[in-house]
Parts: C-alpha cells; structure tokens; sequence
C-alpha cells in the first residue's frame, strides 16, 4: 500500500481543489503535531504522573484534570509562534488567548476542547481532542471575545483526535472527511480513509439514559420508540452505545453510522444540554455534514446558530441524516 502522509494529502489537496492555504496547512499541521504529543501523554498514564485531578474548576465549573491542563498548554504552546492564528480559544479557559507580541499575527483563529471526555481519563477508555478554525474578521486589529461568534458554517476547517487502541486524527477542509492514523513507530499521521460517508439508516443510538426523566417529551418519544423494538411503531430492534467521549462516539458513527444525542432538558433552562457549541458542536456538525449526516440541535442545523457567548451550550442531535431528521421533526410536532 503507497503510504500517504497527513502532509502530502494537505498539498495535494491545495493543488486540486484549492481550499487550504499555506497558513492553514501549517495550522493543521502544527495541530496535529500537538495532538502526537497529546497522545503521547495520554499514552504514558500512570507512568507519567499525569492522571488524577487538578482541583482546579475550570470556567464551566468543572474540576479540571492535570491532562486537561497539560493538552491546553501543549496546543497554546504549539500554536502562538508559527504566524498562523490571531487568537485562540479553548473550552479549558475563561477568555481568549491572545498571539504573544513578540510572534506576528496570522489570519486565522483555532478554538478547542483540549481533551474531550475527561470523565474518562483515569480509566483508560477513549478520549481526544476537538478543534474548529474560524477566519479572523477583514480588517480586525486586535482580537476580541466577539470576532469568535461566528456561526459554524464559517468554518474552514475541524477535526478531532481519538486517543484509544489507534490514535486517528479526523479532518475536513470543506472538502469531505479523511482519517489519519499515527503511526506510533514512525511518528507520522498516514492517511486511512477518504472521503467517510455515514450511512443514512441506522440501527444504532447514544444517548445517557440516566438523564431520561429530565427529557422532553419530543426525546423521551423517539427514544421510547426505539425500545419497543420490533413490536414498537419502528418495527425494529435498536442497539445502545455510550462512551461518555463525545469524540469517540462521533468517530463510531463515522465508522458505522448511529445517532448521538445529548438534548436540552427540563432541568436548568440556562443550560440547554451539556456540549458546547463552539468546541463540540459546531466542529462535530462540520464533520458529520461533511460526511453526509446531519447535525440539529432539535429544531434547526447547528451550523446556522449565531453564537451569543463563546462557551454557550447547546442540545445536539448529530449522525445518520434519516434518524436525526426523524427526532427533528418530532420536537416540530
Ligand atoms: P468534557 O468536555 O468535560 O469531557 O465533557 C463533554 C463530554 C462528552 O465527551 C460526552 O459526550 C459527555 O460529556 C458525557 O456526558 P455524561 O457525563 O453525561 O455521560
Ligand atoms: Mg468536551
């Protein structure tokens, strides 16, 4: 098999389709890089003194763990010298981060969830990292908190790392979905996959089910619905999967189609759900759309919303297009 390098395929797709320019190819690469060092960390568990809380609450009022921590700082450092980004902004920190006077300033700005699935870092189950790039404004001098709201179909690139048995690096440039995978010896990103498309039809849901009696009734319906079974009104059996990694759920359903779910409830009404949309959603939704599945969060495309604050929360419904329709059209019902 000719290997094909995460680099080569950036090249070549600038020369045949012109969508990533010599900055944004040095971003993704530079993310990338990040991610290796990530997964490298990651890989070294309690070998490395670094699993474990921080006892630190980040801006969402979570404990933030010591990976946590340390995947901010990787991809602060990575990126702020290169002269590609203008800012940056992580779910890990209050407000932006500005490029350090001494480095000059690029034209693009990189927002992430540095490790996603943080509940599941001392146990040794799946996690990763999640990234989305914005153009900075024309003409914008110094960067503020409200050059990042932009809607997520702004977006020219997203991608995300899984940190599990492979360690896979997922990306779009709005030119469909491609799979890298590490390879550990050589230290490089091979390309895996091209072009990924999510089965339309699925027979397969994630959603935490602990949350049900919280749910509203369009969800509790089309999950109720599911659970009947072949004697249901779906006249089907439907199989449940939960990582508790969004990361690693999407990338499931990249794999074989399903619908991922973590909706509103009735619970604290300024928290619609629990997933943010500029570090989780809008990044997700890219790739899911990209790949030929949908993203809603219950009522309209996630890509479509106007962000207000950069670390809104919003409900998401994303996958296989016919199942994440169907829930849509329930909650217009
Ligand atoms: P995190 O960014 O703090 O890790 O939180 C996001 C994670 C998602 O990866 C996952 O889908 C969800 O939270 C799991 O939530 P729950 O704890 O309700 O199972
Ligand atoms: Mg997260």
């Amino acid at each position: 098999m000719k290997r094909i390098s995460l680099t080569q395929h950036l090249v070549e797709e600038q020369r045949n389709h012109n969508t990533i320019p010599a900055e944004l190819r040095l971003l993704i690469e530079v993310v990338a890089r990040a991610c290796k060092t990530i997964s490298h960390a990651v890989g070294k568990g309690a070998l490395g003194d670094v699993l474990g809380s921080a006892n630190i609450e980040n801006v969402q009022g979570e404990v933030q763990k010591k990976l946590d921590i340390i995947s901010n700082e990787i991809l602060l450092e990575a990126n702020e010298w290169g002269g590609h980004l203008a800012a940056m902004a992580s779910e890990e920190m209050e407000t932006i981060h500005l490029i350090p006077n001494r480095y000059p300033m690029g034209e693009y700005m990189l927002l992430f969830d540095p490790l996603d699935g943080s509940s599941n870092i001392d146990v040794n189950v799946s996690i990763g990292t999640i990234f989305s790039v914005l153009k900075a404004p024309d003409g914008m001098a110094a960067p503020t908190e409200q050059d990042f709201l932009q809607p997520g179909a702004q977006q020219v690139a997203a991608g995300y790392a899984v940190y599990g048995p492979q360690t896979v690096l997922v990306l779009t440039t709005g030119n469909g979905v491609h799979c890298f995978t590490l390879d550990r010896e050589m230290g490089s990103w091979v390309l895996t996959q091209s072009n990924i498309q999510i089965p339309a039809d699925t027979r397969e849901y994630a959603i935490n089910a602990s949350n049900a009696r919280h749910w509203h009734p369009p969800v509790t319906r089309y999950v109720n619905e599911m659970l009947a079974g072949t004697s249901g009104p779906r006249e089907a059996d439907f199989n449940m999967r939960w990582i508790a990694s969004m990361v690693a759920d999407v990338h499931r359903i990249l794999c074989r189609g399903g619908i991922f779910m973590y909706p509103a409830d009735v619970r604290d009404p300024s928290k619609p759900g629990k997933l943010r949309l500029m570090y989780e959603a809008n990044p997700m939704a890219f790739i899911v759309e990209q790949a030929g599945g949908a993203a809603t969060d219950g009522h309209g495309r996630i890509l479509d919303i106007q962000p207000e604050k950069l670390h809104q929360r919003v409900p998401v419904f994303l996958g296989s297009k016919n199942e994440v329709e169907r829930v849509t059209a329930y909650h217009k019902e």
